[in-house]
This record gives structure tokens, sequence and C-alpha cells, in this order.
């Protein structure tokens, strides 16, 4: 890995956001994700290659010393700040160049759950596979579901979950989409969702990334 991805990781890892940020104490006064991720797009380095070697990769070392007590939640919470402010410069190279419209697809984190990074990749590179967002934000219950599908006839759903509590949720939300609207599509993904989970609750597809959801999407539209 070049030095620049090594430093950007470090910043995610650590929540240092951007130079002006005093978090944490010991990266002061120092460029932080926003001012490096622009520095490596300047190199030429691509934004799927920060992407999976700085940025992702940051935030599971960050899941691993949250497992073992090393971290906590305001340190996680930094972590996803800076991977965010990261991922705003990386934004605009997703989106571009695409300008079919293929359809309409809305996501959400399920009930009970705020993580929402992953969700954000997956309608970032959805949104540039040409697709319409509708992004529901995080912790969306049933019944906002159940809206914005009502409000967007023909279009596909995706549910993002990351606790192994609130899978409970998404199998509740699948149950009831899937009723009331019997043609929908869903498809599910999340760190702890599994290929065997999405066929037990009835959605139509699990993709462990985006690229695996834009992937199946083509196949649709
Ligand atoms: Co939380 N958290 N967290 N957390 N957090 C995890 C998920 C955890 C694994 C950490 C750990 O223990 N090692 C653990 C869950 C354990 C479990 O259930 N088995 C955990 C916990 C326990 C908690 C709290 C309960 C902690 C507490 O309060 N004691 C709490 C719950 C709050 C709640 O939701 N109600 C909590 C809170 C938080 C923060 C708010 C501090 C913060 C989230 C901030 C935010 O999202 N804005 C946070 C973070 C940052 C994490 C970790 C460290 C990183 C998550 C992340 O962003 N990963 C996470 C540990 C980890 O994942 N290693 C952890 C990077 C992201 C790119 O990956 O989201 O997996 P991911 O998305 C991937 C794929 O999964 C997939 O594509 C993405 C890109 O590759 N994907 C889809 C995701 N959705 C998809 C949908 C699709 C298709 C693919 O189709 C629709």
């Amino acid at each position: 890995m070049t030095e620049i991805l090594e430093k950007l990781s470090a910043c995610v890892e650590f929540g240092k956001t951007d130079l002006k940020s005093p978090y944490p104490p010991a990266m002061r006064d120092q460029n932080g994700a926003f001012e490096l991720t622009v520095s490596a797009l300047e190199k030429g380095i691509s934004p799927s290659q920060i992407l999976e070697e700085a940025l992702i990769p940051a935030m599971s070392r960050v899941g691993q010393k949250f497992s073992r007590s090393e971290i906590f939640v305001p340190q996680m919470l930094m972590a996803a700040k800076a991977m965010s402010s990261s991922m705003i410069h990386l934004r605009p190279y997703f989106l571009s160049g695409q300008t079919k419209h293929r359809g309409t697809f809305i996501i959400g984190t399920v009930a009970g759950d705020l993580h929402d990074i992953g969700k954000n990749l997956v309608s970032m590179m959805i949104e540039g596979a040409g697709w319409e967002i509708i992004d529901l934000g995080v912790d969306v219950n049933t019944e906002k579901f159940n809206m914005a599908v009502e409000s967007h006839p023909g279009a596909v759903v995706g549910l993002s979950a990351l606790l192994t509590t609130t899978m409970e949720n998404m199998r509740k939300t699948v149950a009831f989409l899937k009723e009331k609207f019997p043609g929908l599509t869903i498809l599910v993904g999340g760190a702890p969702v599994t290929s065997e989970f999405c066929t037990k609750i009835g959605a139509d597809f699990y993709s462990p990334d985006p690229q695996g959801a834009v992937e199946y999407l083509k196949t649709l539209a």
C-alpha cells in the first residue's frame, strides 16, 4: 500500500476527520481523512483502491478493537465521521458518466439500527449505475418502507442491517412488504446478513458488497 493510503487508513482508524479537528490529540495539526483523500485522488489513486485498501480495512480494525474493548462507542463514532469525510470526495467519481435512468431504488437501514456507512456506499454505487435513489436513512421502520413503496410503484427495495439484533427487524420488514406487494424485489445486505438468511426470510437477493448489488440490478433493468 502507498504511504498516503496508509496515512488515510490511520486517520479513519483513529478518527482524524480533517486538519482542523483537534481529535485525536496525537494527530493534532496533521492532515485528516478529508485532505488525504483529495491528495490520493490527485496522485491518481482510484476511488475503488482508496475504498478497498484504506477505508474499509480501517473500519474493520475499528470493529476488531471494539470487540476486544480496546475502544468504545465515541471512538467508533469518530472513525465513522472520518470515513464519511473521505467519502464526500469519492461520491462524484462513483456517480460520473452514467446517464441512463434504470429505475428507482429505495434503501434504508432497518429499524433499531443506526449504522449508515455501508448503506451510503451501496446507494452511492447504485446511483452511479443509473438508479434514482430514495434514501430513507437509518432506523427505518416497516411503515416508512411501506409508504415509500406506495409512492414509487415499480421501485426495488434494499435493506441494510449491521446488528444481529436488528436482523429480526429485517425479517419483519421483508415479510410485511412481500405480503403487501407480492411482485416487489428486495435486496438485503450488511455484515451479519448471509445468503442463507436472505433465503430464509424470503428476500430476493443477498449481496455482501455494493458491486454485487449493482450487478444484480443490471439483470433487472
Ligand atoms: Co457499531 N457495531 N454499534 N457502531 N459498528 C458493529 C456493527 C459491530 C460488529 C462492532 C463489533 O462489535 N465488532 C457490533 C455489532 C455486533 C453484532 O451485532 N454482532 C456493533 C455494535 C455492538 C454497536 C452498538 C450496539 C454499540 C453500543 O452501543 N454498545 C451500537 C448500536 C447502535 C445502533 O445501531 N442502534 C453501535 C454504534 C455504532 C456507531 C454509531 C458508533 C458507529 C456507526 C456510525 C455510522 O454508521 N454512521 C458504529 C460503527 C462505525 C461500527 C463498525 C466499527 C463499523 C461499521 C462500518 O461502517 N463498516 C462495526 C464493526 C465492523 O463492521 N467491522 C460496528 C464499514 C462499512 C463499509 O461496512 O457497514 O458492513 P458495512 O457495509 C458493507 C457491507 O456489509 C455491504 O456493503 C458495504 C460496503 O462493502 N452492505 C450491503 C451493507 N449494507 C448493504 C445492503 C445491501 C448490500 C450490501 O443491499 C441492500
